[in-house]
Order: C-alpha cells, then sequence, then structure tokens
C-alpha cells in the first residue's frame, strides 16, 4: 500500500512551486499519483494565499472532489499545522473522509511543539469511532506505541476493527529515520493486536532509507512532498507522481507490487 502526502503544512508554495496548494493540483496530484500506484492520499489543505488551512468548507469541497475524481482512499489531517487549536483539528473529521490521521503524542517538531495532549488523542480516537472513521495512527516516537496500545486497552478498537499505525521517522524532535529505530517500532508493534499494519516515511534525507527499510520489515510506504521535497543530491522534487513512481518501483523490485485502493480498503476495514 502506497499512501501519497502531497501538500503538508511546512512548506511554502513560495519555496516549492511545484506543491500542490490549490483543490486543481490537489486532485490532478491525486489522479496522477494513483495512475503510478498509490492507493492512499494524506489530505493538508491550503487557502486562497497558500497558507494552511482547516476550513471545514474547504475540506469537505476536498473530499467530494477526490471521491469523484479518483478511487484513492481519502485521509485527512487531523493533525493540521502546528498552530492550529485542538477545535479546529477535531471539526476536521466533520468533513467525513474516509481515514484521518490520529499522532499518539506530543514531539518537538523543529523549533516548534507538535501537541497532542491524551485528552484530546482520546476524543478523537472516540468521535472517529462514532463516525465509522478509520484512523491511521501517526507516530513520531518509540514510546508513542506504548500510547496506542494504551488508548486501544482503555477505549476499544478503531471503526473497522483493524489498527494501522504510519511511522514519521527523521523528523527534528522524534525518533530518527534509521534501520535501528524502524526495528525497534517493529518489534514494538508484537504488543499490538494481531494483524496490526504500518507504514513509514522518512523525513527529508531519510526518506529512501526509510522506504527501503520498510519494503523489507513488511512494512507499507508513505511518500510525497509533505515529506520530502528533494529526490536526489542537488534535485528537486518535480511533482508527487515522482515519488510514487519511485517508491512503486522499489516495491515491484521487492516483489511487493503496490495494492489498489480496493485492496488497501479491505485490509484497513473501510467499509465503502
Ligand atoms: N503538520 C504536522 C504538525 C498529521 O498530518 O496528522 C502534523 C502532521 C501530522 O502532518
Ligand atoms: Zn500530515
Amino acid at each position: 500500500m502506497i499512501t501519497v502526502a502531497p501538500t503538508g503544512a511546512e512548506s511554502r508554495k513560495s519555496d516549492v512551486p511545484a506543491l500542490p496548494v490549490t483543490l486543481e493540483e490537489l486532485v490532478r496530484t491525486a489522479r496522477d499519483c494513483e495512475a503510478v500506484g498509490a492507493s492512499v492520499i494524506h489530505v493538508h489543505l491550503r487557502d486562497d494565499a497558500a497558507e494552511p488551512t482547516l476550513d471545514l468548507g474547504r475540506l469537505t469541497e476536498a473530499v467530494a472532489a477526490l471521491r469523484a475524481e479518483t478511487g484513492l482512499i481519502v485521509q485527512l489531517s487531523s493533525g493540521g499545522a502546528v498552530t492550529d487549536p485542538e477545535e479546529d483539528r477535531l471539526r476536521v473529521l466533520e468533513a467525513g473522509p474516509d481515514m484521518a490521521s490520529c499522532t499518539m503524542g506530543t514531539v518537538n517538531f523543529g523549533d516548534d511543539v507538535f501537541l497532542n495532549r491524551w485528552a484530546f488523542v482520546v476524543e478523537l480516537h472516540t468521535r472517529m469511532q462514532d463516525r465509522g472513521i478509520v484512523p491511521e495512527y501517526e507516530i513520531f516516537d518509540l514510546g508513542q506505541l506504548a500510547t496506542l496500545r494504551r488508548l486501544l486497552d482503555r477505549h476499544g478498537l478503531p471503526a473497522g476493527g483493524h489498527v494501522h499505525v504510519d511511522l514519521v521517522m527523521g523528523v527534528p524532535g522524534g525518533m530518527p529515520g534509521t534501520v535501528a529505530a524502524l526495528a525497534a517500532c517493529e518489534a514494538a508493534l508484537r504488543d499490538l493486536p494481531e494483524g496490526t499494519t504500518f507504514s513509514a516515511t522518512g523525513i527529508g534525507r531519510a526518506s529512501l532509507p526509510v522506504l527501503l527499510a520498510s519494503l523489507a520489515a513488511g512494512g507499507h510506504l508513505r511518500v510525497g512532498m509533505e515529506d520530502t521535497v528533494t529526490y536526489a543530491k542537488g534535485q528537486p522534487v518535480e511533482s508527487n507522481a515522482q515519488l510514487v513512481a519511485r517508491a512503486s518501483g522499489f516495491a515491484r523490485l521487492a516483489q511487493r507490487p503496490p495494492m489498489t485502493a480496493d485492496d488497501a480498503r479491505a485490509l484497513l476495514g473501510i467499509k465503502h
């Protein structure tokens, strides 16, 4: 399964002209990425000034457009930008995506703090259960897998019954994007419900090592310009599809060809 995270909340359009920021650019990117092997799209939106936004109207419109124009599983970010208040992040669920991200704890995030209080995590998880939205649990550090275990023990399984985590590796302040860190997470996943799956993404220069390690460890992949804007040394990413195509190529080489969106839906417990 390949997830594309095409935009994020951190890069500026003025610094990265290839970043998709309008709805039209997002939908075109989604189509292009689906054509080369993506099955899930992790969505952050921008406003008319290309600044990050959690505007509910825009989110609802984006979910509808992506459903109309692609077969991708639509996963909205509930993480937003580090400055987004909790109420706005919870409101994202009202846009009715197939999936939403759900981060398992607070982490230093470069010079900033990505705040995820326990009470907030519980609220997000519970609202997703109530709405039948399948979470992707975002893991920025090893201890957040223990937090996930605690969450599931106390508050029950997610909608769909399947547990899927995404290891976000190489954020300054989180775990490094190394084989050793990925192996430690993979070992810790054994304390989670049987059948728990994981994807992994490496930030910046951790992108390729993490991709290769995840493939080798039986994990799924996330790539995209949210996580890296450099394709190779001195070579900016041209498009998200370029990153997805490279990931698909590696996956085929590893004899683990990309899943279709329908297969990914079945794996993740997404009903429609
Ligand atoms: N932009 C980061 C602060 C998520 O999408 O859930 C949070 C993030 C995680 O990207
Ligand atoms: Zn994100």
